[in-house]
């Protein structure tokens, strides 16, 4: 398996509600390593980049009302298979659906028609890098030294 950078973004859910440390202490007992991190708000314009392939359904106004409604911790994993495995550990979309144990099927909840599933992450390689560009510049990811690895 190769290693892996994937990106995700704990939503304003996880911001509003105190349970960041919770999900990322996940990745870190799963073996990950944060590489970058930081806080922002993501605006309209944001939110028409990252969701682009949702333009125009039903939901995509709450979606971003929903996203930006406070800042958000975006973050870039790395790990052996850390796409794939980021997507399991995170769980179904719809929170209600979501199996226990995953992040979703414990943080998340709905309102309505309205999803509050605490954590985005990358689906595949090619929007791993895209997304990773469009949060990070090369020199805000650290690599981490191979003989530091615990
Ligand atoms: P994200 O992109 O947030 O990691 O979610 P997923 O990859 O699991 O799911 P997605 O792209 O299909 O949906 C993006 C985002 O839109 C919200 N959503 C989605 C919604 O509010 N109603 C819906 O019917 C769907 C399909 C939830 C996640």
């Amino acid at each position: 398996m190769a290693v892996e950078r994937t990106l995700i973004i704990l939503k304003p859910d996880a911001v509003l509600r105190g349970t960041m440390g919770e999900v990322i202490t996940r990745f870190e007992r799963k073996g990950y390593r944060l590489v970058g991190a930081k806080l922002l708000r993501i605006t309209p314009e944001i939110a028409d980049k990252h969701y682009a392939e949702h333009i125009g359904k039903p939901f995509f106004g709450s979606l971003v009302a929903f996203i930006g409604m406070s800042p958000v911790l975006v973050a870039v994993i790395e790990g052996e298979d850390a796409i794939a495995v980021t997507r399991k550990l995170a769980g179904a979309t719809n929170p209600l659906k979501a199996e226990p144990g995953t992040i979703r099927g414990d943080f998340g909840f709905t309102k309505g028609s309205d999803i509050y599933n605490t954590i985005h992450a990358s689906d595949s390689l090619e929007s791993a890098a895209r997304e990773i560009a469009l949060y990070f510049s090369p020199d805000e990811l650290c690599s981490y030294d191979e003989e530091a690895h615990l």
